[in-house]
């Protein structure tokens, strides 16, 4: 029988593809390894961070974590935390926190973020910037060369009185960019509001940002009417990236 007969030969396993949802969720089991006992944890929105918030609970039951105090980055999170049993404080009572967990649309190699596709990005951003550590938890479909290298998409919180005014404000700040828009996010046929009662605009540029992203970041926030927006520039400390064959990569 010669050595090349299939019988002969060793069978090597299938290399096994996760889905998306399962990458998630290694991710997230793999930040709860991060996470100790006695420590403020800032808990993330979206359905990376919900994976998260299980296991942490998890552990907790566990008894492998102990005396864990949550600070929700929304009301969905903080109605999963409740149900979960994580105890719950704010950052009025521990304005420091020792570590926030959180997913993102996309990170690039300088772990500059796009996040707010769930609308939270106000409560997210004030949260994790009170964060001593802040890890960023995705599927490797998240990680991109440059933010928006295939159109940048950023969400932004204004507040509702004129908003059609802030809206015009937007489009001229940008009017110079590539294929910009900007239009309202509605939901139901109604302005998308966020937990703290305000409306998010979508911003689109076509051929992602010409310039540095902290100088489009400083103009926005100048504009009244502007509350904040889903570019999370220089902030995260830490990201674990699930990959489709189970393996995991903490960047730091
Ligand atoms: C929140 O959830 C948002 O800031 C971010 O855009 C989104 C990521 O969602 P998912 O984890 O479901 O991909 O963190």
């Amino acid at each position: 029988l010669s050595s090349t007969n299939p019988h002969l030969l060793p069978h090597k396993p299938d290399p096994i593809q996760l889905t998306q949802e399962e990458m998630k969720r290694v991710a997230a089991y793999r930040a709860a390894d991060m996470v100790a006992s006695d420590m403020v944890v800032g808990l993330g929105t979206g359905s990376t961070a919900a994976h998260f918030i299980d296991r942490l609970a998890e552990l907790m039951h566990k008894g492998s974590l102990k005396d864990i105090i949550g600070i929700p980055t929304s009301l969905k999170t903080e109605a999963h935390a409740i149900k979960a049993g994580i105890p719950l404080s704010t950052l009025k009572s521990h304005p420091i926190v020792d570590i926030s967990i959180d997913g993102a649309d996309e990170v690039d190699p300088q772990f500059n973020l796009v996040k707010g596709r769930g609308g939270s990005l106000f409560r997210e951003k004030m949260i994790e910037g009170a964060s001593r550590k802040f890890v960023v938890i995705v599927d490797e479909t998240k990680m991109v060369a440059c933010l928006g290298g295939s159109g940048l998409s950023v969400p932004v919180e204004i507040v509702p009185f004129s908003w059609k005014y802030t809206l015009s404000k937007i489009e001229k700040l940008f009017k110079d960019e590539t294929g910009f828009s900007a239009r309202l996010r509605v939901d139901q046929e109604k302005p998308f509001e966020t937990d703290n009662g305000n409306y998010i605009i979508e911003m689109f540029f076509e051929k992602g940002v010409s310039g540095d992203l902290n100088e489009v970041s400083d103009r926005l926030l100048r504009l009244t009417g502007v509350i904040e927006h889903g570019m999370f520039l220089d902030m995260a400390t830490n990201v674990v990236v699930a990959k489709t064959d189970g393996s995991v990569i903490i960047l730091n």
